[in-house]
């Protein structure tokens, strides 16, 4: 007959291994001491990336998503106000200077700017609030390599921001008129806008300038308020 006695000190054994490795999991901190990115290859880190007392960066700027919010930075962006500094060493992460082109040309206009009563084209039906700005190319060529930069003042306080947002793959046809919309959504024709910037997060009235630059053509600006009130509900 077998002797099952033999077996019991060896279940003891396989439990006990089981019960070490989970306790190595858990006291394991990071020597260094700085935010994990959760994009390190190291084996370590990635068990601190599996423990939930551990920062989440999302984008991986060594800016934890929750200390993002209160910088009021973009926790998806690594470069929230893309003047190519990356938010952790950048002094004002949400203030750019505006790109200014040595060359003019006219061609390049704004004929409107939406930042609430926004309207899907497609379904006509009311869309969430955002910044839609309207394009015109008056002359005969196509125009590529835009960038929009925006600034957000607020009227009731003394918080100014400003982003630059490269429109990549977009191209304004000859002689035609199209909208880009900044905002969180990744369609067609959309750009990333800081979800935690004063347009998302303040209630206070704020006028927004807008400049949209072109290599080779004049600077095409134009500036609206935004009446105070939560921008990122349909109104
Ligand atoms: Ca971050
Ligand atoms: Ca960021
Ligand atoms: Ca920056």
């Amino acid at each position: 007959m077998r002797n099952y006695k033999n077996l019991i000190p060896i279940s003891l054994l396989f439990f006990a291994i089981l019960w070490l490795a989970s306790c190595n999991q858990s006291v394991v901190s990071n020597p260094s001491g700085k935010i994990d990115t959760g994009k390190t290859s190291s084996s370590t880190n990635n068990v601190i990336v599996n423990n939930s007392t551990n920062a989440t960066d999302s984008d991986g700027d060594w800016v934890p998503d929750n200390a993002e919010k209160l910088l009021w930075t973009d926790p998806n962006n690594p470069d929230t106000d893309g003047d190519g500094q990356n938010d952790k060493i950048d002094t004002n992460p949400t203030l750019a200077e505006n790109f200014v082109p040595s060359v003019w040309i006219d061609g390049l206009k704004i004929k409107e700017i939406l930042v609430e009563n926004n309207v899907d084209p497609i379904s006509k039906k009311i869309a969430s609030d955002h910044l839609e700005v309207s394009l015109n190319n008056t002359s005969s060529k196509e125009i590529k390599n835009l960038t929009a930069y925006y600034k957000l003042s607020d009227l009731s306080g003394s918080t100014v921001q400003s982003f630059i947002v490269p429109l990549k793959n977009f191209v304004l046809k000859a002689n035609s008129t199209e909208n880009i919309h900044i905002d969180i959504k990744d369609w067609l024709n959309h750009f990333r806008a800081d979800p935690n910037s004063l347009y998302y997060l303040s209630k206070n009235p704020l006028k927004v300038d807008v400049t949209v630059n072109a290599v080779w053509y004049k600077a095409a600006t134009l500036s609206i308020n935004k009446d105070a009130g939560w921008a990122e509900l349909a109104d």
